[in-house]
Parts: structure tokens; sequence; C-alpha cells
């Protein structure tokens, strides 16, 4: 049987901590609590997930680069490396599978220095303000966008 198509869900720095302060902005759920709902909405579209998080801008840049050849689609939580990364940009600029930005929290209702995205520009779309909501809506427009691609 064919190998079900892979979904990737990048996350930046601090994401790790969850679950542990701010669940005001962030919501209560850690990083895990998410990735297991993540799987489970994979699962039932048919699909695979690789789930990754890391502190370091250009481990995030060499994984974008392996989702490349690997993966059908992308979900990214660049964290802060949101709003200062030309290289999380100009990676992501290389992908031709769709991609979609995610943020737990309303990234426009809060600081000024947060209304500004490298991601946005090189995503299909973007998703924000839903706590771990907004990862379960990112798989449901990848899952469509993939299944349209097929
Ligand atoms: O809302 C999001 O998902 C963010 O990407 C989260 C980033 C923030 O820099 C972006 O502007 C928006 C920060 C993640 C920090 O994670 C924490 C985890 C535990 C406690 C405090 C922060």
């Amino acid at each position: 049987m064919a190998e079900s198509p892979t979904v990737w869900v990048l996350n930046g720095p601090n994401l790790n901590l969850l679950g542990e302060r701010e669940p005001d902005t962030y919501g209560g759920e850690t990083l895990a609590d998410i990735e297991k709902r993540c799987a489970k909405a994979v699962k039932q579209a048919g699909l695979a997930l690789e789930f990754r998080q890391t502190n370091h801008e250009g481990e995030l840049v060499a994984w974008i680069q392996e989702a490349r050849d690997s993966a059908a689609g992308l979900a990214i939580n660049a964290g802060a490396y949101t709003h200062t990364s030309v290289a999380l940009h100009d990676a992501l600029r290389l992908l031709t599978i769709p991609i979609v930005e995610v943020h737990l929290s309303n990234i426009f209702a809060r600081e000024e220095f947060r209304h500004h995205s490298y991601v946005s520009g090189a995503a299909t779309g973007v998703i924000c303000g839903f706590g771990g909501d907004s990862y379960l809506l990112a798989l449901q427009a990848l899952s469509g966008k993939i299944s349209e691609q097929s």
C-alpha cells in the first residue's frame, strides 16, 4: 500500500515551554497536548504527521529544506523568529508545497512588533488567535489543499 502523504508541523523558540506560563495569551495546553490532537486529526484525514520543535533558527531552516523532499504540506509556528527572520522567509520561498503560518495568539491584537511577519509573504495562508485549535485549523486547510492536488 502507498505511504500516506506527510504533513510537517514545525515549531520555533520557547514553544517547548507552552502550558507553563501565560495561559491567558497562549492557552493551557502543552506542545505535547497539541501534538496529540494533531496526530489524531491527520490520521482521520488519511495523512501522516511529522511534528518538531527547536529553539534554533538554523535548525528550522534545515528542517524547512528537508521538508522540500519529504512533506506534502507544512504548518509552521516560527515563534519570535516570525518577526525577525529573513532566513526563514527565504527558506520557505523555496518550497512548492502548501504552507500555513500558525500562531496561538492573535499577533495583530498584540504589540506592534508582532504585527509584521517574515513568514506570511511565503505562506499560502495564515491562522492565528485560536490557541491550540489554530494548529487543527491549519491541518484542515492543508488537508484540503493536498487533496485538491491529488
Ligand atoms: O502566538 C504564537 O503562537 C506566537 O508565535 C508565540 C511566540 C511569539 O513570539 C509570537 O509573537 C506569537 C512566543 C512563544 C513563547 O512561548 C511561551 C511558552 C510558555 C510561556 C511563555 C511563552
